[in-house]
């Protein structure tokens, strides 16, 4: 029997499938959504302290090959979705789901993390470290300095399961830098990648999306081999007890397949939920276990991280 249950800092999924933050996952109804279907668990929409609008419409497109989006974090605001989460808590005992948030500053960030340590919330938390498209805000882990503060701050009162969310970083003193740092924290899971950032898609001779004329994050086919470079880069360099994520680029079983080959204990879908539904869980899970049950696997530990190198 095939299985593509899996573990995430002690707590257990069904299914290894689950959405990427900001897909299917604005509203408590997309949530409910996402619960009920093939997937493991869900996260929120990033959460700020207070509700936001976010930018001015459009600005998500799905392309051929992916999708560009610049939200500017729109979302219910924090009590929105923990309080939502607390009442499943008790609801559904069995099962574990994620928080997503970010403050709109280091203050608001503590401000909200503070919130949850104080919250009876049981689950994961995520911090969302790379959102790309809040006008004049930069991605805070490309800044390490910052990075690194925030992470030494939050340790010093947050004792709840975290993880961080991260963008993708294309060099591999990155690599080692931002692992350096990311191994000085008890983090739980480093959540790889968020959307390939500021990239910009014209269609005849229009941009696409109306905010920052149409710069916006990038997912979907596109960044597949930048979002496994990053998986497995981490997965490397990071002590044990830090597990991956691995989000970006999968549209079928064989690509969620080659992020768990990569290092990868969950793997997240984002665009591909985004244009097919929550019908994306089943088929891809189907997907895997086929290809699972061709190489003679019956579970995720039996290839998770032994990607295969040339000598
Ligand atoms: O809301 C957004 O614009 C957004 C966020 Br917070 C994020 O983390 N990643 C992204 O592609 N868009």
């Amino acid at each position: 029997m095939v299985s593509t249950k899996t573990e995430i800092a002690g707590f257990e999924f069904d299914n290894c499938l689950m959405n990427a933050a900001g897909v299917a996952c604005m509203t408590i109804e997309e949530l409910e959504e996402v619960k009920q279907s093939s997937a493991g668990t869900f996260v929120t929409k990033t959460a700020t302290l207070e509700a936001r609008q976010g930018n001015p419409e459009p600005r998500y497109h799905d392309v051929p090959l992916g999708s560009i989006n610049s939200m500017g974090l729109p979302n219910h605001g924090l009590d929105y979705y923990l309080n939502y989460l607390l009442e499943l808590q008790d609801k559904e005992p069995d099962r574990t789901f994620f928080l997503s948030l970010v403050g709109m500053s280091p203050e608001e960030t503590h401000t909200i993390l503070k919130k949850v340590q104080e919250s009876d919330f049981r689950g994961l938390t995520e911090l969302n470290l790379s959102c790309p498209n809040v006008p004049g805000k930069p991605q805070i882990a490309y800044d390490f300095e910052t990075t690194d503060k925030i992470l030494s701050e939050v340790f010093a009162y947050f004792t709840k399961p975290l993880g961080i969310k991260l963008p993708p970083y294309f060099d591999i003193v990155h690599f080692d830098q931002a692992a350096a740092i990311f191994n000085q924290y008890p983090l739980k899971f480093v959540n790889c990648v968020n959307s390939v950032g500021n990239g910009l898609y014209i269609e005849d001779e229009s941009v696409v999306i109306r905010p920052k004329n149409g710069f916006g994050g990038i997912g979907g086919e596109y960044i597949k081999p930048t979002a496994l470079a990053n998986v497995h880069a981490f997965y490397q360099r990071l002590k044990p007890e830090i597990q991956i994520i691995g989000t970006g680029g999968v549209l079928t079983g064989r690509d969620a397949f080659e992020h768990i080959l990569c290092g990868a204990s969950m793997v997240e879908i984002g665009t591909t939920l985004h244009k097919e539904g929550v019908a994306a869980f089943e088929r891809i899970t189907n997907e895997l276990k086929e290809i699972m049950a061709e190489k003679g696997y019956e579970s995720l530990e039996d290839f998770r991280g032994k990607l295969k190198y040339i000598d």
